[in-house]
């Protein structure tokens, strides 16, 4: 098959989900064109099948905001007819769903077909989508995509709950690909970081009010009055000045490293012992599925997708948004003692097996196939 993706080309979760599939896709023999408007973050380097197409936005002294939507959407129409896209995969439903919808429309008054299935990732149902400004562009989009998914079953309900969606929502659950994300040696960061031996605690994230990153800082703290620990936080966004500002009055600063955006973020999560996921609301929680399958446990809160992806008691711990005491506590309870410890990073790796990329592409796959049979 000849398919269209489009994605944020981001750090964040959507992107790195379409940009693995993409290439997981592109591996099957597919030929894969990704559209956005930059090089997708995961798409380091050449990989064959795959082909990567930069959306240009012309301004002009008019526009206030420039038209992105209207420059990916012809950009899509460009590339759909003369490489004869057989699908589009839109990740995260602003504004790739009516993207694709105003493209499939071009397509179809010049005779030709561009079906599109739209898979939605978190915010843009549970907090920008319900946005009135958005709301009844997303809901048309979805009810007239040709499949849609959601990355959870929480997902699903919610977009029942608030969009007057009447589309059948198929729950494909994100992946990860073992032969990247995998516990590596890297005793030389670790010696580095913790001379003395001291627990790891990480926090990746986009850095964005939803992650609660304060609530990171305060189990830390708790944590550190208990057991010697270090804590890392990877990742930027608008959060990271008031997060630094916070660290500096109420952590210790030698004990907090703030990392910024690392690509190979699986090198830090080989060294680390506890996962940190405090979200006021998550989908899914990609992040937390990659540091298990690196053996590192995760302490989360209940919220959204979260309880379908960390166990609790087997590979972490949930607790109540905001509760950072039974957070703390659960997190001192793993990493007290070591053979507990090395039991949930054993577990950790074996949960994350359940979402292996080689189970899952044959899903999308099927719903491609099942999308361009009803076309016929
Ligand atoms: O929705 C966002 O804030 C961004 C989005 C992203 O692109 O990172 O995150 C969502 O999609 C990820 C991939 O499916 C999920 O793992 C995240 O849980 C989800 N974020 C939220 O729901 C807050």
């Amino acid at each position: 098959m000849k398919i269209g993706i489009l994605c944020y080309p981001t750090f964040g979760g959507s992107g790195v989900v379409a940009t693995e599939l993409g290439k997981a896709l592109a591996e099957k023999g597919h030929s894969v064109h990704f559209i956005t408007y930059s090089q997708p973050v995961r798409l380091e380097h050449f990989t064959e099948n795959v082909f990567y197409h930069e959306v240009s936005v012309a301004d002009y002294p008019l526009f206030e905001y420039a038209p992105y939507e209207t420059a990916l959407t012809s950009k899509l129409v460009d590339v759909a007819r003369f490489e004869k896209l057989d699908i589009v995969h839109v990740h995260y439903a602003i504004p790739h769903a009516s993207v694709a919808y105003m493209a499939k429309q071009i397509m179809e008054s010049q005779g030709l077909k561009l079906p599109f299935i739209t898979t939605l990732h978190g915010t843009d149902i549970t907090l920008v989508g319900k946005n009135e400004s958005y709301n009844p562009v997303v809901t048309f989009a979805i009810n007239h995509s040709d499949a849609v998914t959601s990355v959870s079953e929480s997902l699903r309900k919610e977009t029942y709950n608030n969009f007057k969606v009447d589309k059948e929502i198929e729950v494909i659950p994100n992946f990860i690909d073992l032969r990247r994300f995998n516990k590596q040696r890297r005793d030389h960061f670790r010696r580095a970081i913790a001379p003395n031996n001291e627990r790891l605690i990480v926090h990746a994230s986009n850095f964005r009010p939803v992650k609660r990153i304060s609530d990171v800082l305060k189990v830390f703290n708790k944590v550190a009055d208990k057991i010697p620990s270090k804590l890392l936080l990877i990742g930027d966004g608008p959060e990271r000045n008031r997060v630094e500002k916070e660290c500096r009055e109420i952590c210790n600063g030698e004990h907090v490293l703030f990392l910024g955006k690392i690509d190979v973020v699986e090198e830090i999560l080989s060294i680390c012992d506890l996962f940190v996921l405090p979200s006021e609301t998550e989908s899914f929680g990609l992040a937390a599925l990659e540091a298990m399958a690196c053996q590192v446990p995760v302490i989360s809160t209940n919220t959204g997708g979260l309880p379908e992806v960390n166990v609790n008691g087997f590979c972490g711990y949930m607790s109540d948004v905001g509760d950072v005491d039974d957070m703390a506590k659960n997190a001192i309870h793993i990493l007290e003692d070591d053979s507990r410890l090395l039991q949930f990073k054993k577990n950790a790796l074996e949960h994350a097996k359940t979402f292996d990329i080689q189970r899952i592409l044959p899903i999308y796959q099927a719903l491609y196939e099942k999308v361009l049979a009803e076309q016929k």
